[in-house]
């Protein structure tokens, strides 16, 4: 009798520690995870690195897939908030319209993790950390691939992310910034296709019938790039040839294109970021301190690399 009432006792005492979450309770880390979606090969490998590593980090995972609006993201960070959720995990579709749903959280003591994509908010109070990829930085390499590889007079046309997102807005600023100073590369024709194969496709077909003189697409993601192709392929040209493909993520398909000589520079973006999440989630729950920003490491692929490197490609 003692005993069981100690044991109620102490698990009432931790469970005021940890917050408003649950952990406490069954020693159990619940962690909320809001999916943008499953818009692109980059996704689908972005989503199974987080529910593999939850499994393997014994973190229980609430899942929610937005299909792209920001809307269903913020009803199921409402719902883990609801659910008492030990810590929340979401990668935000667009940059802006964050604070109050997070000022929710905050309020519940519930610790929010920004993985992938940023917020833009002056109050960086609303979330402990943000893990993911410098897309300035990608948009960089992208073009400085181009300044390298091109001559004379380059028209480019840009096939961009998702608008409002975190990584269309900064591929585009960090692919501008170099170009700027190299007045025989221009972008002729700029257009989201938002992130998916169709869209890529479907703007690629339009920019051909309105560009006659197309040299190099820049898209935001292998997805489009690979709709760009076929688009290309239809028109009776040639990818890679006729017209040169720039792309960022460097998944499979991306990959095997590039190897195949369809595209000609990949950017890579890593989207295994499960394993490096759950670790940051643990010390968030438990309290500990964490950097602010924790930035993934990544490379660039040419045709030659992309060779090398596809037969060991985990995704
Ligand atoms: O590049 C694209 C995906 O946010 C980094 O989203 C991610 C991007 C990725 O749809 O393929």
């Amino acid at each position: 009798m003692t005993t069981a009432l100690t044991a109620v006792l102490l698990t009432a005492l931790t469970a005021c520690g940890s917050g408003g979450g649950n952990a406490a309770d069954d020693g159990k880390i619940t962690m909320g995870f809001a999916q943008v979606g499953a818009e692109s090969g980059w996704r689908t490998a972005n989503t199974k690195s987080v529910q593999e590593s939850a499994k393997s980090a014994g973190i229980e995972l609430k899942f929610s897939d937005a299909q792209q609006k920001q809307e269903n993201q913020i009803k199921a960070i409402r719902s883990y908030i609801q659910q008492k959720v030990d810590v929340i995990a979401f990668s935000p579709v667009v940059e802006t319209g964050w604070d109050t749903v997070l000022l929710e959280a905050k309020r519940a003591k519930i610790p929010v993790i920004l993985t992938d994509r940023a917020i833009d908010s002056d109050d960086t109070s609303l979330y402990e950390t943000f893990l993911g990829s410098d897309f300035i930085d990608e948009g960089k390499k992208a073009a400085q691939w181009l300044v390298e590889n091109s001559s004379g007079p380059t028209n480019v046309v840009e096939l961009q992310g998702t608008t409002g997102a975190a990584p269309a807005i900064d591929r585009k600023e960090g692919f501008e910034d170099v170009i700027r100073s190299k007045p025989d590369i221009r972008i002729v024709a700029s257009q989201t296709g938002d992130f998916t194969r169709s869209g890529g496709k479907q703007v690629m077909e339009a920019f051909l019938k309105s560009q006659p003189d197309i040299d190099v697409v820049y898209a935001h993601n292998d997805d489009m790039g690979l709709g760009a192709i076929e688009a290309i392929k239809a028109a009776g040209k040639k990818p890679g040839v006729d017209i040169k493909i720039i792309t960022v993520d460097a998944v499979k398909d991306g990959m095997t294109a590039l190897a195949g000589g369809e595209i000609n520079f990949i950017v890579e973006c890593n989207p295994l970021l499960g394993p490096q999440l759950m670790d940051l989630a643990k010390k968030v729950v438990d309290g500990e301190e964490v950097p602010e920003r924790v930035v993934t490491e990544e490379t660039t692929f040419t045709q030659d690399q992309a060779k090398t490197a596809l037969p060991d490609r985990k995704y």
